[in-house]
């Protein structure tokens, strides 16, 4: 099949960041392990898009949101399809803003724009595969979010596949990441689910399970730094790894995916 297809599922010339602001300290954690640091979450922040812009994506920087203190993370907020984009509806209630807030930035890159108006979903809890979406209902993602989706994206060509996010484990993509057209890293949570029969499997070893939150972006994989064993593995199964400093965004539950939307948008391909 990855000869055949056009890799649009982690080939992209954009991103969309923000940068992290002064009330990151504040932002939503599940086990508080101390307050993120400001300058170095900015500089971890700089090594990602740097990472990003190698691989010649244009790079769309936003501003700091001090209203948002989760803002950085701005893949909860939408998903960005080839044809059209869709505003996505947090469900974290100090996030729920947060969609609307990057709208008019969507509106500059797609003329096809969607809105989910009912329900909850956050883009952490979608993953995009060459063949399919899936969706995992999660604390932060609901069926009727989910539904909402699959309705929206369906003229446009797409099915949704309805997953369970892991119990106590925050959204889907904290627990896998796209590799290529056929891979899928996971943990052995996640995996033994079921939900991925009809991909290669790649596992994360214990004890680094916060490695499966990594992306596949143009030629490289972006992956948190720290997981050494993770890191031999991709590099022998032939993935391109770059790691990037993550300890001040993991403090928030987040990693590499949340940092970034990434797409072509239409008319760029
Ligand atoms: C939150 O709890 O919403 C943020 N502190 C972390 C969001 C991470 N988002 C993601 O992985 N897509």
């Amino acid at each position: 099949m990855s000869a055949l297809t056009s890799a649009r599922s982690y080939r992209f010339t954009h991103a969309i960041t923000r940068a992290p602001g002064s009330t990151i300290t504040q932002g939503l954690r599940d086990v508080d392990t101390g307050a993120p640091d400001l300058d170095l979450f900015h500089a971890h922040h700089a090594a990602y898009i740097t990472t990003l812009r190698a691989t010649g994506a244009e790079v769309h920087e936003l501003p700091a949101l001090d209203t948002f203190p989760d803002g950085v993370f701005v893949e909860d907020t939408a998903l960005c399809l080839p044809e059209g984009a869709v505003i996505l509806r947090p469900g974290a209630p100090s996030r729920l803003g947060e969609a609307a807030a990057m709208a008019p930035t969507l509106a500059q890159f797609y003329r096809e724009r969607a809105t989910i108006e009912r329900g909850f979903i956050e883009g952490g809890d979608i993953l995009v595969t060459e063949r399919e979406i899936l969706a995992g209902r999660s604390a932060r993602t609901d069926a009727i979010g989910i539904a909402e989706l699959s309705r929206l994206v369906a003229p446009w060509g797409h099915t949704v596949r309805e997953l369970q996010t892991p119990p106590g484990v925050l959204h889907f993509k904290t627990d896998c990441s796209l590799l290529d057209e056929e891979t899928i890293l996971a943990t052995p949570r996640l995996a033994a689910a079921g939900c991925f029969a009809d991909y290669r499997v790649i596992l994360t070893g214990d004890g680094e399970e916060a490695a499966a939150n990594s992306i596949r972006f143009n030629d490289v994989v972006l992956a948190p730094a720290g997981f050494p064993r993770m890191a031999e593995k991709l590099a022998k199964a032939g993935y391109d790894l770059r790691e990037i400093p993550n300890t001040e965004a993991a403090k928030l539950d987040g990693g590499m995916s949340c940092l970034s939307l990434r797409f072509t948008p239409p008319g760029c391909a």
